[in-house]
Order: structure tokens, then C-alpha cells, then sequence
């Protein structure tokens, strides 16, 4: 290591410089409204809805809560299919709707495996609740199609997919709706952070209730809904990441390219192609240790944390394996068995735009040479 008393995380934050952030402070510090819906917040919503290419999008404190509504938007109830292989949120915000999930297994894009879809169908069944895992996008059209035939909504959990774009423009137009994280580890980050992306003006409006506790107007309650708004802290902070944003892709795409040269011919060790045809963000950059690896993955896991190195098993365990959703039918690991092999393989590095290219091969070198 260049700096062997420093510990490398698997993220570290895109901040923009404090002194641009100040005069965004002065102003909601002046004019003392500080969230619901206040001028950073009409600014931001406005500024990422074209940015990202979406014509309407409700901006959300975080993530999750913007799934949880996301859900209760599109009325989705029973059962509903989902990947084993996320960020427990996808799943915990099914159970927070009170709908049952229904674990499909990935292939080897680490997606949802769209053939394994319609026999996980049952009268119960209403919807697809899907995740661009690492920002690479999935199978849309096999599951718009088994979503089409089978009257099923389709949700894509996109907290991973910040700005990924396919060969018809920004993934984050497939589904019914679609979900964004801003959360600190994310390459867009407002501290913390969420958005739905809607297809209409009637969808945003609904959801803009249900965010404020389904508050239609001043006297009108329309549904349970929850505290789901960002602060103008949060937007403000958005409002000025978004200039940096497209520099922060473009180091981070380095980051990718450094990493695919130093491991190409790393024996053991597979690094995840990029998908054909998309444009990506290198969110994560996920390793898959192999049998034929000298080491196994946990040992190696264990090494370069020794060495300062901190990747994570984004991941491991499986949301199935977790103790409240284990006993479900679905969460068999011989329903699972692509999910739970490449579970156990997978190991993302280091990856963000400040990472120091001198870092990458120290990585590299430790991994080449366990
Ligand atoms: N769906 C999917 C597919 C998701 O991946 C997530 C979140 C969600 C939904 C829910 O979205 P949010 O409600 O979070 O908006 C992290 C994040 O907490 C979580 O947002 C993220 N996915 C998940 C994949 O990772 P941890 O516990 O693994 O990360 P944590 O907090 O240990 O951070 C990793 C490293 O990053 C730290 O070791 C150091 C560095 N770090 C982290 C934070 C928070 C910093 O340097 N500064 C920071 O402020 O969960």
C-alpha cells in the first residue's frame, strides 16, 4: 500500500467542495424552511428529472421508504417475486406492505432469472419486484412480457442504477415504477436519499400524497402514508452534486478499467463483463472468487481487511437465508441454487472516484499473490 495506515472502504462519499455547499446553507438557514417540499427541493426534482431523462419523479428521504410507497402506490398485495440475491431493504419493504415474497433464482448476470419467473406464478402472485443488481440492467422485455401475460405489475428496485442508460435511453423507464437510492455508499449521493421514477402526472401527484402522509390538501387524508419527503439539507446537497456527477462517473470508469487490466489474468478470479449494448456507472466493482482460486473467498475477504482493504460480500448472506424469511417455501436453497453459489463467490472491491490508481494495483497485487 502507498499508505499503509489508511483503510480503503469498498465506497467513500463524492462530496463537492464544502465552500460551494455554504451558500445553499445561507439560503435555508434565511429562509428558515427547511423540508416539505421548500424551493431546493422544487429545484432538485426538477434539475434530476432531466438529468436522468424522467418526466416525473417524486424525490424521497431515503431509498427504502421510497420502495415501501412505491408498492402501496400500485396497490400490490399477496405475493410477489423478488431476487434473493439484494440489500435485505428490497425484500423488507415487501414485508412492510405486508405482501409475501416469493424468491426467484439469478442467472449468471446476477439478475433475476426471467425463466424461472412463471413458475413462481400463482393465483396469489401480483407483481415483479425486481433489482438492477450493481447497476447492471435486467432482462426488461423477457419480464415485461410474463409481466404483460400474467397481469402482474413490474417494480424495479434501480438503487444501484444511478444513470445507467440501454440502447432506448435511461433504464429507469422500464416497470410500472422504478427506485432510486441516494444513500451515502451510492454513486449519487444526497447524504441520504430516494426517488420514484413515475410515468404521469396523476402517479407523481398520488405518491406526493402518500409521502406526506397521504395528505391531499390541508383537510384531505387519502391513504395511510408515510413521512417520506426530503429535506431541503438533502436536496441542496443534490442540486450541487449533479454538476459533478458526470466527472465522478468518468474517474470511477478508470477505477473499473484499472481493476479488469490488473485481474485479467488473475488465476481463479472472474471479474463480471460488462453488459453489452448499456452504458454503466461502475457502482461496484464485484469480483467472483473460483473454485480454482487458490484461497476461498472468505479467506481472501479476511486477508486484504488485514491489509487495511475493506471489500464487502455485497451479496452475502442471501436475503433468503436472513432468519425472518428463511422459513418460506421460496427460500429453499435448492429453489436457489445459482443465487446461493455465486453468494458465496462474490466479493466487491474498492471502488469510488477518488480511489488512487497506486491503491488499485495494491489491491490487485494482494489478490494476484493471496
Ligand atoms: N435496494 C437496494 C438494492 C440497495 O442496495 C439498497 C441500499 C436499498 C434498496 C435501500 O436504499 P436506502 O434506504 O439505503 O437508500 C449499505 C447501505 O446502507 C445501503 O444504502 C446499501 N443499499 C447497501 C448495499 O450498502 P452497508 O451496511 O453494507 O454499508 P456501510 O454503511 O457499512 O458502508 C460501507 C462502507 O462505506 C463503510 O465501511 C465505509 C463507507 N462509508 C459509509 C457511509 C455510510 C463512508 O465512508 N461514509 C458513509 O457515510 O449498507
Amino acid at each position: 500500500m502507498t499508505d499503509s495506515c489508511r483503510d480503503i472502504f469498498v465506497t467513500k462519499p463524492s462530496l463537492p467542495p464544502l465552500e460551494e455547499f455554504i451558500p445553499s446553507l445561507e439560503a435555508i438557514w434565511e429562509s428558515a424552511v427547511l423540508t416539505n417540499g421548500g424551493l431546493f427541493h422544487q429545484r432538485f426534482e426538477a434539475a434530476l428529472a432531466e438529468y436522468l431523462g424522467a418526466k416525473h419523479l417524486c424525490l424521497f428521504v431515503n431509498g427504502t421508504i421510497a420502495l415501501l410507497t412505491a408498492l402501496q402506490a400500485l396497490r400490490v398485495t399477496g405475493e410477489v417475486l423478488t431476487t434473493p440475491f439484494s440489500f435485505v431493504a428490497t425484500s423488507h419493504a415487501l414485508w412492510w406492505n405486508g405482501v409475501k415474497p416469493v424468491f426467484v433464482d439469478i442467472d449468471a448476470s446476477m439478475n433475476m432469472n426471467p425463466e424461472r419467473l412463471e413458475a413462481a406464478i400463482t393465483p396469489r402472485t401480483t407483481a415483479i419486484l425486481a433489482v438492477h443488481c450493481y447497476g447492471r440492467p435486467c432482462d426488461v422485455r423477457a419480464i415485461q412480457d410474463i409481466a404483460g401475460r400474467h397481469n402482474l405489475k413490474v417494480i424495479y428496485d434501480a438503487a444501484h442504477a444511478f444513470g445507467v442508460r440501454d440502447e432506448g435511453g435511461s433504464v429507469l423507464r422500464h416497470g410500472d415504477l422504478s427506485v432510486l437510492s441516494f444513500h451515502a455508499t451510492k454513486v449519487f449521493n444526497t447524504f441520504e436519499g430516494g426517488a420514484i421514477i413515475c410515468p404521469d402526472e396523476k402517479t407523481k401527484q398520488h405518491i406526493d400524497d402518500l409521502k406526506n402522509f397521504g395528505h391531499a390538501d390541508e383537510v384531505t387524508v387519502v391513504a395511510p402514508g408515510i413521512n417520506g419527503k426530503m429535506n431541503e439539507f438533502c436536496a441542496a446537497l443534490g442540486l450541487l452534486q449533479l454538476k459533478h456527477i458526470d466527472a465522478a462517473l468518468a474517474r470511477r470508469a478508470g477505477v473499473d478499467a484499472r481493476y479488469r487490466e490488473r485481474l485479467k489474468t488473475a488465476r481463479g478470479i472472474q471479474c463480471l463483463e460488462r453488459a453489452a449494448g448499456k452504458s454503466g456507472n461502475y457502482a461496484y466493482f464485484p469480483i467472483l472468487v473460483r473454485e480454482d482460486y487458490p484461497i476461498a473467498r472468505d479467506e481472501l475477504y479476511w486477508r486484504l481487511k488485514k491489509e487495511g482493504i475493506h471489500p464487502r460480500r455485497y451479496f452475502y448472506p442471501l436475503i433468503s437465508e436472513f432468519p425472518m424469511y428463511r422459513g418460506l417455501d421460496s427460500a429453499r436453497s435448492d429453489n436457489l441454487p445459482v443465487a446461493a453459489r455465486l453468494s458465496r463467490q462474490v466479493l466487491c472491491l474498492p471502488i469510488y472516484p477518488d480511489l488512487e490508481m497506486s491503491v488499485v494495483d495494491a489491491v490487485c497485487d494482494l489478490i494476484a499473490a493471496p
